[in-house]
């Protein structure tokens, strides 16, 4: 049997390269040898402020992003979360067994109370408790996600632990799977990682000149104030982005050139750009000529949809017997 694979992301904007070379970049290479399911993950949008009109129209934005960026409805199946209830009708069983003290302690959820200390939760602080709801009621083996994700799928093999301890061998205990770009940050604040809702990236639907007019301000080398100064690219993000999207050659070329003060970050900006650009060129064009067919994505989520809730149920009903609901 093939293992199976979930993940998700939240309709909160367009996708970034950081949410691409974080995660998607495992989605794609994953749907060829596992049996995936991909999810916008709506209840999860709904943890933070947000505007439910706005909400509607990203749902379906992020749809587009991960089709033009390969993910293959032939191959893996694709869901709008809140179309699959059996997700929060299990969240639910788990939350009774989920330690309050687990969920304390999880960075995100104090990240997301500093940063919205006027819209503190229960959602906000169950969220691991609904993304291991998500990643169980499939029995998911892996769980490809960017580095910051690892706390929740921490909890959620602890979760999995505990109910098979309290009511027989049910999950398997989820893995995490990274890239090599498991951590992209902010072209504005490199401290803090690229976000869709903070600011700080590049779309994959950005055109080349939105691509430029990002980059060009972005934050390199502090320490380095004028073209004759030489830097040093290990501390810089636009040569962390050269290390993910570049050639090994123009790498070299680069960082020996920051080094030697030989060009300015203007220019290794403008090989970047290009290549981010050209990376993205396919993916502009898929996505152009899937706006044009909302039926057609409406009949993916359809079939996802279905064929989720057929695996879902099974697993609740299994949950529910073990548990005396069923
Ligand atoms: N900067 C990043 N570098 C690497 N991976 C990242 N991911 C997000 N940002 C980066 C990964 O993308 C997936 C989707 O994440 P999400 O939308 O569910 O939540 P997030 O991590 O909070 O993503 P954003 O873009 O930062 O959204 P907002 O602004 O809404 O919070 C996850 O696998 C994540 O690791």
């Amino acid at each position: 049997m093939k293992p199976r694979v979930f993940s998700g992301i939240r309709p909160s904007g367009r996708l970034h390269i950081g949410n691409y070379f974080g995660a998607i970049e495992n989605w794609l290479k994953l749907q060829d040898e596992a049996d995936c399911i991909f999810a916008v993950v709506d209840y999860h949008g709904m943890t933070t402020p947000y505007d439910p009109k706005e909400m509607m129209k990203e749902k379906y934005e992020v749809v587009l992003d991960y089709l033009a960026a390969g993910i293959d409805p032939k191959k893996s199946t694709l869901i709008i979360q809140s179309q699959v209830p059996e997700h929060t009708e299990l969240a639910w069983i788990l939350g009774t067994i989920t330690p309050v003290s687990w969920l304390e302690r999880v960075p995100t959820y104090k990240e997301k109370v500093a940063l919205h200390p006027e819209y503190i939760n229960l959602g906000l602080l169950s969220y691991p408790v609904l993304m291991a709801a998500d990643i169980l009621i499939y029995k998911s083996d892996i769980v490809p996600v960017g580095e910051d994700q690892l706390p929740h799928i921490e909890l959620a093999r602890e979760i999995a632990g505990r109910f098979n301890k309290m009511f027989g061998k049910t999950f398997p205990l989820p893995k995490e799977a990274l890239t090599k770009g498991a951590r992209i940050m902010s072209l504005d604040d490199p401290t803090k990682k690229m976000s869709k809702t903070g600011g700080g990236g590049i779309l994959l639907s950005d055109t080349p000149e939105e691509i430029w007019k990002k980059l060009a301000p972005a934050v390199t080398d502090p320490a380095r104030k004028t073209i004759n100064d030489p830097g040093n690219p290990e501390i810089c993000n636009i040569y962390s982005l050269h290390k993910i999207m570049s050639l090994p050659e123009q790498i070299k070329m680069v960082a020996d050139s920051c080094r030697h003060a030989k060009f300015g970050c203007l220019e290794c900006k403008k090989i970047l750009a290009k290549n981010i650009a050209d990376e993205f060129e396919d993916f502009r064009k898929k996505r152009k000529e899937l706006e044009k067919d909302p039926e057609r994505v409406q009949k993916i989520l359809r079939v996802g949809a279905e064929k989720a809730r057929q695996l879902a149920s099974e697993t609740l009903a299994e949950v529910k017997k073990k548990t005396g609901l069923g």
